[in-house]
């Protein structure tokens, strides 16, 4: 069993934001994300999730059952309509989003006693823990 996601972890580090950002919005709206202390909160029960992204700007959440597909509107994000996935691969919860961008997504997982984040798209990776 890999360790539990569950919790609110606040952002310690974060590391090419802006480029994984660059792949989905014009520069405006970065400025402003960039400086964001971000906040993840996660709930499990079984196979249920719910995570939620946190900030003094804007929030962001998604609910999901592992291995079923779902429809994700990034609202306030990058709004766009995505077909998403989430399955467990080893010890890390992986997310494939299939829309307009190419190779986009992002997966989770605990090592010690963080939680990392590596969010993806196009050719772009952020690492945030
Ligand atoms: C919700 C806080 C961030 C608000 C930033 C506002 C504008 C930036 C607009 C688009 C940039 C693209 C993505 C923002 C990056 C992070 C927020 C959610 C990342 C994500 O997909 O988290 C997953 C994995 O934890 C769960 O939704």
């Amino acid at each position: 069993m890999p360790a539990s996601l569950c919790g609110t972890w606040d952002m310690i580090s974060n590391v090419n934001f802006d480029g994984y950002m660059s792949a989905l919005i014009s520069v405006y709206l970065r400025k402003i994300a960039l400086r964001l202390k971000l906040r993840k909160v996660i709930e499990q029960q079984g196979d249920q999730y719910i995570i939620k992204t946190l900030s003094t700007f804007r929030n962001y959440a998604i609910s999901f059952k592992t291995g079923q597909v779902f429809e994700e509107f990034t609202k306030g994000l990058d709004n766009r309509h995505i077909k998403s996935t989430v399955t467990w691969q080893g010890n890390k919860l992986t997310c494939e989003q299939v829309g307009e961008k190419k190779n986009r997504g992002w997966a989770h997982w605990v090592e010690g006693d963080k939680l990392h984040l590596e969010l993806h798209c196009d050719g772009e990776v952020c690492k945030q823990v």
